[in-house]
This record gives C-alpha cells, structure tokens and sequence, in this order.
C-alpha cells in the first residue's frame, strides 16, 4: 500500500478507537444515543424493548467494525475462502452470544444496570431468527460460531425469509400453525446491502449461436428478479475476526418489461412485478419428505444464482484463470437443496466464460462437497424433469450431459448391468421423470460426508452403496458438533463459571479438549455439592417457566425428564408417551406403601409438526390428553407430571437444556443420521436414555456405556426385526398402554384409531413394541441412579467432561483439513 493510503488507514483506526470505547460511559452513551437516533424514542423514556433495541444497535457497530477489518484482512492476504451454502440457518437470538463473543457482556450488563435496566431481562427482549426447521439449520449455524471463532476465511450464503418456521399454537391440544413475520420490528443483527444485488433469471429458451466456428448454447431467459444481500455479521470468541452470513432477499428487478408497461395496464405491471418478492418470503416447514413444488425450486435457484455470482465477482476481483478457481474457492452444498450450484458453476463457465466441457468439469468438480442429513430416501430430493425443463432450460440440458458422460463411463467400468445403472443415473425414469439431486451431487463431488459414523456406515451399505462401491474414497464423516458457547456459556452461565472454576481457567470455551480436565475432580465433594446446585437454580428457572406456561407447579426434587425435537415417527415422542402411561398405570395399580419407592419425575416434551403430517400431530394430541389425565389426578400429586411445552425454538431450548436432568434420544437405531440435540444435553451434565443410533455410538464411546442409559435394538438388528413383523410379539405392557388409548381411557378414541394402527403386530414399523420392554428398564435404570444423588452427579459431571469431542470447533477442523482444504486467517487486532 502507498504511505498516502497507509497513513489514511492509521487515521480511520485511531478514530474508530475513539468513537467505540467498551468503558461503562461510553457503552451507556452508544445505548442512548441508539435509543434516541436510531430507534427515535425519548432517551429520558424507554422501556425494556426499545433499551434491547438501543443496546444491540450499539452491538451490531462494534459488529460492523470487526467485520470491516476480518474483510479487508481477508482480501488482503487472498487465502483459498469456504463458502457455505445452506437453505437453512436456525441462528435464534443474537444479542447474549454477540457480547459474549466479543467479550464485553459484563461491560454491557453494568451500562444497563447504571440505565437502571437488568441485562437478562432486556436479553428476554429479542425474537428468534427461525431461518431453519430443525438439525440441519442449527448445525449450521453452529458450525458458523466455530468457523468465526477459529479464524477460518469463510463465508455463509442463505435466503432471508420474511416468514421463518412457523410458530407453534395449542388450541386444546392440537398444534396450529400461526406465521412468523419475524421482521415486524426491524433487525438490528442484519446490514441492508441495497448496492449488492444481482439478477436472476428464470424461464426462457436456449438458442445455439455460432461463434468462431463454434456452436454454443444461449439461454434467453424469460423472467428476471433482483437478489439483494443482507449480511449479518458472526463474532468470533477469543478473536478479532467477524465472518459474514450473506442472506438475499428477492426484490422485483429494475429491468422493466416496457412492453406490459406501454399497454396501459399500469396496475397490473405493477403487480406482476410485486410478485418476485414471493420469491424469498416463505421457509418451507417439512422436514421429511420432498415435494416438487416450483416455488420451492424458484428459491432454490435464486439462492444458488445469487451467491455465485457473487463469489465469481469476488474471485474475479483478483483472478483471472479459472483453471485457480478451485485454489482459492471451497463450495460446501449442505445437503442437496443448494445441488443446483453444480450446474450453474458449469453454465457459467462453459456458455459464459467458453471453456471446454471437460476442463469445466474438471474445475467444478474440485471445487464442490457434499455433506448429507439423512438416511431417508424419501428426504432425497428428486425435481421432475417438467419443472425443471421450464424454469431452467438450459440448467436441464446440463444436467442431461453430466448424466449423459457419467453413463457412459459407468458403462465401460461395470458393462452392462442395466438394474445398476439405472440406480444410478441421475435421471430416474418412471411415472414421472425426475433428476435426482443427490446423485448428481455424489457424482460431481470429489468428497461426500455424512455427520455421524454410524451415518456413513448406513450411506455405504444402504443410501448410497452403488456409489460407495464404484468410489469408496468419495465417502467420509464428520462426527455433528454443537458450540459450547451458545449451549454452555451463554444458555448456562454458572455452570460455565462452574467448569472455569474448576480447570482454573476459561480457555475451555475455546479449546474444548480441556473439559476432559474435570475427571480429575469428579469425586471432590467441593465439586458435587456446587454442581448439584448449578443444577437446582436452572431447575428452578425452568420450573418458573412450566408453572407461568401451564399454571403447573413442579417439585423441584423430581427427576426432570426431557424430550425436545422435531415430532417424527422415527424420533418415537410416541414411545415416550405410552412410557409415560405406563408409569401412570403402575403408580395407580400399586399400594400406597409402594409409592414412597417411586421416583418423582417432571416428564416434559417439546417439539413441532409439520403442518401436513398428520400422525405427528395426533402424538402432540395424545401427549395433551395423557398430561391432562394425569396432571389432573389428585391420587398422583408430585410423583408423575407431564408437560407439553409449546412453540420449541432456540431459545426454549437454551432454557430446558441446563434444567434438565435426563433426555431422551429415542430413534429406532438406523434412523437419525446424527442428533445434536444429545450433545447439548451431554455437555450440561444432563444424562441420555437413548437407543444406540447416530452420533449416540459416539457419545457412548467418549463418555462410556455405562455412564449412560441405553436401550433398543442395534443398528444392524433393526431390518432382520422388520422382517419378522407380525411374529415379533409385543409385551403384554405395551398392548395394554395402548389399548387404554385405543379404549378412550384418555378420549378422542376414534382420533386416535390411526396412531394406534401404526403399532399392530406387523405394522409396528419404528418397533415401538419390540423395544417397550428394554425402554422401560433403561428408564427404571435411570430411577434407581436417581436415588442415588452422588452417583447421578458423578454420571453428571463425567457427561460434560466427555462432551469435548462433540463441540462443533472439532467438526470445522475436521471439515477444514479433510474436505475443504482451508487455513486459518487470522485477522490481527
Ligand atoms: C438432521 C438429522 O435428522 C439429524 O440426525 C442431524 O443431526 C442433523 O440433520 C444435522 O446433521 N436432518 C435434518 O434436519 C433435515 O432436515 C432433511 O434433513 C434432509
């Protein structure tokens, strides 16, 4: 750089120091000046709302301010850059994790207090950001706390959705769906970039040109729409760094179709052009299955469009050989909603920059990975052939020609065997033909991960053994990881404090190995009375909200037994209720002498349905009418409550989770890819009930089996199990919880006719029978450990102690040497 510009940029950093001072005035100065300027009340009154307002605009500017100076670093040096492209990205609240990452919460907390305003409370203040239905999105956003926080060059591209996931209403039990315009407010974490926009085309026809002698293919597009980014700045720990998440928002496009304007039909243009902005405005809420729908597909597109010409833009600011493109660029597609990307890349690159197919190809594929969720074929996404021919043409012809030149190679590498080759072609023939988006994916990256070992096991053996067979290199894992620092520091700051305490340091909420340091402590009574009452003080504060929900006052000496996650058959929430009716049963049918034995439990559940799945939301029905049951029934007082908590987020979750005593993972083995919602659990002392599926095998591993409550069939048992079906014979427990459902013991008898069919002999497909029996002596396991207060907190503290390896910073390391190929970049301060 020339002296004139340096000594310019050492005069704009001497100013920035003396307009962001982090002392206790000058942050009551920025609160107030936000209050009065930004959020335009009187600074002389404001109440808790507008004080979160004021406080996190001052945030976003010290935000802003290390944003600024990680880009310009990041230009500076031009290290290879990540960038992660998800549909989804479930991020909830902003505030606490930003102060705590920037290391100026106790600043803060005394500002607000000199204001006479109490952190926790104006915390309370902000909505989630719901821009994800469940594991998928929180991973990510996840993985962008560690990627911020270990310096890594990276990037995260997402759609800015006016209505996030839907919020949860119970109307006499049943779930209703109420939208969430989560934007109603303004949002102080997000930075309009109303100069960074792009067009994206959509419709059309491919013509083919000649030029040079060479036909090519043009796509004349018929529509257009403005992409607009909205960036939103992630704070590292312990760093100056601060890495974007890039989300567009659709905006009509300025290229006006002069035509429909001429005509005179003035209103109506308008209106049309309105309709872009569907575009971006909704998340679509099922997590199960794909449905082929254009709106979703639009959304797609425009996502992929969006972001790749923005990271061409960017790589074309310094490069002008894209045979270096895969040297400076790393594409992540999380999971195959973004997959589309690989034929834009090749569009590009090919029709717009003219170089030759296999060169092209070669380029894209080194830049792409692949990372998938699940291990059902039925959340594989398939776009049939119609829809997509019409809204992308040219994008179809593409996909056609990468299927056309993977045949053929298959051919000459495994002959002629039809059956297989048809598994594997890209396009599925059928009722209707549909391009298969992960296989197109598998084809073109040179990594594929799953998120768990037992994950990668199923994708080899079942998902996608075809492909393992023909590149078994391709194929790899990374074990799911969570953020200590959202799920310990910031959801559960005394135990955080706690574990300082006792490492003699807080270099853990960095360098996560060093939890393991708390074995050495274990038995220390010092340690266990000040564990037990971390615990009691977050029980109390989930308690206050049990009893403010629902008016139900809980003892706090009960075991708190906990279940929060998306409703899904396979996540057999149903398994928990009829357990739970089980319980009821027993304590009725027994001797009052008998009761003093049974250990008091506070049953709590918690999730979403998707709107259109019907059992799902006959299980959250059910679990309504067993809670009213039993919380009614003045002969079970303390000994058995039951709590349906509605609309489960983020930040419910940051809540339960540390107030928690026991969870459940209840799976039938082979079903969830992953889990993540065990490892928060895991790292706040809470023990698992869980089957041996997903990352659980892990856990068990880390932490040991034994310290653990485990049960169900194993993996590799579940489909000699199904087979058997009808000859599998339930116990005579399990047919009698759910005859009394089926009986009406608990009412809606003819509602609950079909939930009760899934569990017949021979149907029973989650084997919710087959595994009752050992269900329940995991859970009396758990009633006999309970009773024992020094061994459930030894169980405890080895949990956190064993979480280590399951911190999201181990997963991004993971994913930066093995699959991406990045560095660190770490902005100085
Ligand atoms: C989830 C998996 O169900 C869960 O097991 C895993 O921990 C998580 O992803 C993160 O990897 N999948 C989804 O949330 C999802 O929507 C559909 O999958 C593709």
């Amino acid at each position: 750089e020339s002296g004139e510009r340096k000594a310019k940029v050492e005069k704009m950093f001497g100013f920035m120091d003396a307009f962001l001072k982090n002392d206790s005035f000058s942050l009551q100065k920025d609160i107030l000046d936000h209050v009065e300027y930004t959020v335009a009340r009187s600074r002389f009154i404001f109440d808790d709302f507008e004080a979160y307002q004021g406080l996190s605009y001052s945030v976003r500017d010290r935000l802003i301010e290390r944003w600024h100076d990680t880009h310009r670093y990041f230009k500076k040096k031009d290290p290879k850059r990540l960038y992660f492209l998800s549909l989804e990205f479930l991020m909830g609240r902003s505030l606490s994790n930003s102060v705590i990452n920037l290391g100026i919460r106790d600043q803060y907390a005394d500002a607000l207090n000199q204001l006479g305003f109490e952190f926790e409370v104006v915390a309370e203040q902000e909505g989630d950001a719901a821009l994800g239905n469940g594991g998928l999105a929180r991973l990510c956003a996840c993985q962008m706390d560690s990627l911020a926080t270990l310096d890594y060059p990276a990037w995260g591209y997402g759609l800015r959705y006016q209505y996030g996931l839907f919020r949860q209403i119970i109307l006499d039990g049943f779930q209703l769906e109420e939208p969430d315009y989560w934007l109603n407010f303004g949002n102080p974490w997000e930075i309009e970039r109303v100069h960074v926009s792009y067009p994206v085309k959509f419709y059309g026809t491919v013509e083919e040109e000649g030029i040079q002698g060479q036909t090519i293919k043009v796509w004349i597009p018929g529509e257009t729409v403005e992409a607009v980014a909205y960036d939103n700045p992630i704070p590292g720990y312990g760093t100056r760094n601060a890495i974007n998440l890039r989300l567009w928002a659709a905006k009509p496009s300025d290229q006006y179709d002069m035509e429909s304007y001429n005509t005179g039909d003035y209103i109506n243009a308008i209106m049309d052009r309105q309709k872009a902005e569907t575009i971006s405005n909704v998340l679509y809420p099922d997590d199960r299955s794909y449905q082929g729908k254009e709106l979703r597909l639009k959304q797609h597109y425009f996502f992929v469009s969006a972001s790749l010409q923005d990271i061409i833009r960017r790589f074309r600011d310094d490069h002008n050989n894209f045979d270096e493109f895969p040297e400076k660029v790393a594409l992540q597609i999380n999971d195959t909603h973004p997959s589309l990307a690989i034929a834009e890349v090749m569009r590009v690159l090919v029709d717009e920059e003219h170089l030759d197919w296999s060169r092209a190809w070669d380029i894209t594929s080194r830049v792409f990975s692949f990372t998938t969720h699940t291990v059902h074929v039925e959340a594989l996404e398939k776009i049939p052939v119609d829809l997509l021919g019409n809204l992308l043409p040219r994008h179809l012809q593409i996909i056609y020609e990468i299927n056309y030149k993977f045949m053929e190679e298959l051919k000459s590498m495994i002959g002629q065997d039809y059956d297989r080759l048809s598994r594997m072609s890209i396009v599925e023939e059928g009722a209707v033909k549909s391009i298969r988006m992960a296989n197109l994916s598998i084809v073109c990256c040179q990594i594929v991960n799953g998120v768990s070992k037992v994950h990668l096991d199923l994708l080899k053996e079942r998902v996608f053994k075809d492909f393992y067979e023909l590149w078994p290199q391709k194929f790899q894992y990374k074990t799911n990881g969570v953020t200590q620092r959202r799920w310990v520091v910031v959801s559960n700051p005394n135990l955080s404090s706690l574990i300082s305490k006792w490492l003699g340091t807080e270099s853990w909420i960095r360098n996560v190995d060093l939890l393991a340091g708390l074995r050495q402590h274990v038995s220390d009574p010092d340690l266990q009375r000040e564990w037990k009452m971390v615990k009691k003080v977050n029980k109390a504060r989930l308690a206050e909200y049990i009893e403010t929900l629902s008016g139900i006052k809980v003892s706090l000496d009960a075991m708190f037994d906990v279940q929060i996650k998306r409703i899904h058959e396979y996540k057999r929430q149903l398994l928990n209720i009829l357990g739970i009716i089980h319980r009821y049963d027993c304590i009725k049918n027994m001797e009052t002498s008998d009761r003093r034995k049974v250990v008091p439990r506070v049953c709590i559940i918690g999730g979403k349905a998707a709107p259109g799945y019907d059992i799902a939301k006959k299980i959250i029905k059910l679990c309504h009418v067993v809670a009213e049951k039993i919380n009614n029934d003045a002969d079970i007082g303390d000994l058995l409550k039951l709590v349906f908590i509605p609309d489960y987020n983020v930040s419910v979750a940051e809540l339960v989770i540390p107030g928690s005593d026991l969870s459940q993972h209840l799976s039938t083995a082979g079903h969830e890819a992953s889990g993540t919602g065990s490892m928060k659990f895991l790292m706040n002392g809470c023990l698992l009930l869980a089957t041996a599926d997903g990352a659980i095998v892990e856990i068990m591993e880390e932490v040991g089996a034994d310290n653990m409550f485990l049960f169900g069939a194993k993996v590799n048992e579940v489909p000699a199990l199904r087979e058997k079906g009808a000859s599998l014979k339930a116990p005579l427990q399990f047919l009698r919880v759910v005859r009394m459902v089926r009986d009406g013991y608990f009412g809606f008898k003819d509602y609950f006719k079909s939930l009760c069919d899934t569990l017949e002999d021979g149907k029973d497909f989650y084997l919710l029978g087959y595994d009752f029996a050992s269900y329940l002596e995991a859970q009396a396991a758990a009633d006999r450990t309970f009773v024992d207060p020094e061994k459930w907190i030894h169980m405890s503290i080895l949990s956190t102690a064993g979480s280590g390896k399951f911190s999201s910073d181990k997963t991004i390391e993971e994913y930066a040497k093995h699959t991406w190929g990045i560095e660190p970049c770490k902005c100085p301060f």
